[in-house]
């Protein structure tokens, strides 16, 4: 039957490529799907009917790419993650239609300014930062190398929380992103998935007299799929995002409503619907949330059940699963996809034991994301078992098999045996999930050269022992597209007119920009596009937030999430320290160039000192901006509400990237590449890709400060005391002493006593001992920046030499190391 539709279906085409023939498709838009006229449209309905307008440029090469995947049955990337941190798709979808000039002509000869309506959008805010942003990345460079990829993950309801500022202090409101109507997205509810929860496991004999396991849920909801086009950049090509949202399998009860119980009638629906209800606003620190492992199976067990069911053909022999489909689990959140594939494999598909597993084995591979070992998920076994009990025993099977295995390689190895176990006994007897992920994948990688080192040697090294072969690492990457092309026109249009624009799709090219960097004429360039994109900024955050920017300072900029192990605090030190010598007459303030520091960042709700660090920010900032003492050297700004709209206009104005973390502790970052790619200079740390960012760009065009990791070690493991530091350097001293004094709490000084006394009694992350190794760095850079011309010799030196940060080669390198897939054309 379907065979006889596609015989008479007629060609998808798309409106034609014009001004004309957009104006024409915007009005009927306009008309027949928003039903205004003109006169009467609303922004937002001109939005929307752009919006809708832009969809149908993208159609027919998503009907054809969706075919053309089926007819070749290639290999396909399913990537598995929780969370996408998407960013506004208008933009992204002109830029991959090439169809940014006639739009905005189009719409100008109907009076209505493009601008306007890009900033009617709402970004997706599904993730909570760089694990999310680098999800969208791939999906992004996968589709503009056209590799079969579909991208799985949940459709909240609402995203990341739209953070606020009262007095300073963090209040999060609700992220309803898709209020104003959501035309990105193509619900299909008639191929919803039924996914049950609960009940118990029993024994049976099935009809060949095989003693068998079977599950008897309790309860199930419906996940509704929601496609989202991933356009690649001007190749033809759309993958797909399939997001899912959970509805109850029967939403309403009519006799209980008739009897009147209003609440009753609907509790079903709404506890179904909870399960995509919210992004877990969490950085790393799981929470033991039942919610969150709902969310967790619930999406792995409909994408598993829509690619073996709608993606493969009807009589597709699952032995061969290998061959059509690698899972790439994106962190620890998608692992119980692996006894879930086992489950439909032996349970709903009669496999034996061995034969299921040997294929489940070839069609995960993880992805490991962090160090911090309270970061490495574990579910409780009393909950799994509550949850999924099925899956529970199927866990027990895989770990008793694993365990085994080794008891052989290692007869008598009784601590061994214990220190490998999936399964833990301490605190509470629990499942550890990176552990499961390890055997089940058929690789495990890290997200930089020093974090793979760190994974093998201190997070797994049983298991790097056991399988020498699995580990490999991928170092991250970031869109081009996104982050230069169209966060950073004037750069971009300054680069192509120096070497083409092929760039965009091969951003190691951007190495024959490096003989520029001793171009006079092309450093003037290079500098006007820098202040231009200051201004942009500059008005970006007086419409948005009514902060003023002083013009000509160093723009210092750091954000990313709140963490104590990124160490704002250390930042907040700085300037204090900056500060505290001004106003105490040791420090003339016209004597070091006028900086302006930005920051951006979230902090978890439940996560205390976090919230603490962002109010003294601000607090600090107030006190430093309002001294006429500081005669405007030190402007203090913090933008509320960091997302990747305004990333995408902060980072190509910044002078300065402060990656400071201690060393060991970011697994990667990918705002440090974003920032040297916009022609940033980054201050940062021996830690993540850092270190490879220095090697690329040169040591002499870096500011390196602090410990490296094995120093670290030794000092934690020699007793590392901080008030030591404190006692010993007087500027330190100084500057805690200030904070401690209450002068940026109005003489309150409980407010930050927690901060402080954390800083001298505990410290976990070593800010005191890499305090005066950053100031040094920081009297570096006020040296550097004093010399115009070598400042922006190395600014552009970083641009050239970054272009190994492109996610595009992240993707080849998984290809090459981890999905050994193709792209649909030749490289
Ligand atoms: C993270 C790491 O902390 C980062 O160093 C890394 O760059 C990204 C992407 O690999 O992954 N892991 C993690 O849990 N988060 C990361 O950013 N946190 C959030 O996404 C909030």
């Amino acid at each position: 039957m379907t065979e006889n539709r596609a015989n008479n279906s007629a060609p998808v085409t798309a409106p034609h490529h014009s001004v004309e023939g957009f104006v024409k498709e915007f009005l009927r838009e306009l008309h027949y799907g928003q039903g205004v006229t003109m006169e009467r449209a609303s922004v937002n309905d001109q939005y929307l009917a752009l919006a809708r307008t832009v969809r149908e440029y993208l159609m027919a090469r998503w009907l054809e790419t969706v075919r053309r995947q089926r007819d070749a049955q290639a290999k396909s990337v399913a990537y598995l993650s929780a969370e996408y941190l998407l960013g506004r798709q208008l933009d992204n979808a002109l830029l991959a239609t090439d169809m940014a000039e006639i739009v905005e002509e189009g719409l100008a000869s109907l009076g209505i300014e493009l601008a306007t309506l890009r900033d009617q959008e709402v970004e997706p805010g599904l993730g909570n930062g760089g694990l999310g942003r680098l999800a969208a990345c791939f999906v992004d460079s996968l589709a503009t190398m056209s590799v079969p990829c579909i991208g799985y993950g949940i459709r909240y309801e609402y995203g990341i929380f739209r953070q606020t500022f009262v007095d300073g202090f963090q209040v999060e409101k609700a992220d309803s992103w898709l209020t104003l109507g959501a035309p990105w997205e193509f619900p299909h509810p008639e191929s919803a998935v039924t996914v049950h929860f609960g009940g118990s496991t029993e024994r049976y004999t099935d009809d060949d007299g095989v003693e068998r396991s079977r599950w008897v849920p309790a309860w199930d909801v419906l996940g509704v799929p929601y496609n989202y086009m991933v356009p690649g950049y001007q190749n033809g090509r759309v993958n797909t995002l399939r997001l899912w949202s959970a509805q109850a399998t029967e939403a309403f009860d009519l006799a209980i409503f008739n009897s009147g119980e209003y609440v009753d009638a609907v509790r079903s629906q709404t506890f179904a619907e909870n399960i995509s209800k919210v992004l877990y606003p969490e950085d790393s620190t799981p929470q033991g949330k039942e919610l969150r492992l709902q969310q967790q199976y619930f999406f792995v067990a409909c994408s598993i059940r829509d690619f073996i069911e709608n993606v493969l053909p009807d009589d597709f022999d699952l032995h061969r699963l290998p061959e059509r489909i690698i899972f790439q689990l994106n962190d620890t959140h998608p692992v119980i996809a692996v006894p879930e594939l086992m489950r439909i494999l032996v349970d709903e598909k009669k496999w034996d034991w061995d034969e299921a597993w040997a294929v489940t084995q070839k069609c995960f591979a993880y992805t490991c994301h962090t160090l911090l070992p309270e970061a490495l998920e574990v579910w409780p076994v009393a909950l799994l078992g509550k949850l999924l009990p099925r899956h529970l025993e199927i866990i027990y099977r895989i770990n008793d098999d694993f365990l085994a295995e080794v008891a052989q390689r290692y007869p008598g190895d009784e601590l061994r045996l214990r220190r490998m176990s999936i399964i833990a006994e301490h605190p509470e007897r629990s499942v550890r999930m990176a552990y499961l992920a390890t055997i089940a994948g058929s690789k495990v990688n890290g997200v930089a050269a020093l974090h793979s080192q760190l994974l093998r040697d201190k997070v797994l090294p049983d298991f790097s022992e056991y399988w020498p072969d699995k580990f490999t690492n991928v170092t991250n990457g970031v869109t081009p597209r996104r982050f230069v092309r169209l966060a950073n026109p004037a750069l971009s249009e300054l680069i192509t007119d120096a070497i083409g624009p092929g760039w965009i799709t091969d951003l190691a090219r951007l190495r024959e920009m490096e003989p520029l960097a001793d171009d006079q004429e092309f450093r003037e360039k290079f500098r006007a596009v820098k202040a231009h994109n200051k201004q942009r900024l500059s008005v970006l955050l007086q419409r948005r937030d009514g902060i003023t920017l002083p013009a000509d300072a160093m723009l210092d900029v750091m954000v990313k999430r709140l963490h104590e192990y990124k160490r704002q605090t250390l930042k907040v030190l700085h300037i204090v320290s900056l500060y505290e010598q001004i106003i105490s007459g040791e420090l003339d303030p016209t004597s070091i160039p006028p900086r302006v520091f930005a920051f951006g960042a979230k902090a978890a709700p439940g996560y205390k000192m976090a919230k603490q660090t962002i109010a003294l920010i601000n607090h600090v900032g107030r006190t430093v901006n309002e001294d006429p003492r500081v005669k405007g050297a030190l402007t203090v700004v913090f933008p509320p509400n960091y997302n990747v709209t305004l990333a995408e206009t902060l980072i190509p104005a910044a002078d300065l990237s402060e990656q400071i973390s201690l060393a060991g502790k970011e697994a990667s970052g990918t705002g440090n590449m974003k920032f040297a790619l916009n022609g940033a200079l980054t201050i940062g740390t021996d830690d993540g890709a850092n270190v490879e960012i220095r090697e690329l760009v040169g040591d002499e065009n870096f500011f390196l400060f602090g410990l490296l990791e094995p120093e670290v070690e030794e000092l934690v493991t020699a007793g590392y005391q901080p008030s030591k530091f404190y006692e010993e350097n007087p500027t330190l001293r100084r500057a805690i002493d200030r904070i401690a004094s209450g002068t940026f709490a109005g003489g309150d000084r409980t407010v930050f006593e927690p901060i402080v006394s954390n800083l001298l009694y505990e410290d976990r992350f070593l800010v005191l001992a890499d305090f005066q190794s950053y100031l040094d760095a920081q009297a570096r850079v006020d040296a550097a920046y004093q010399d115009t011309e070598a400042w922006t010799r190395s600014a552009i030196l970083n641009v050239a030499r970054s272009g190994y940060f492109s996610s595009d080669r992240a993707m080849w390198d998984y290809i090459d190391r981890i999905w050994h897939s193709q792209p649909l054309v030749a490289r």
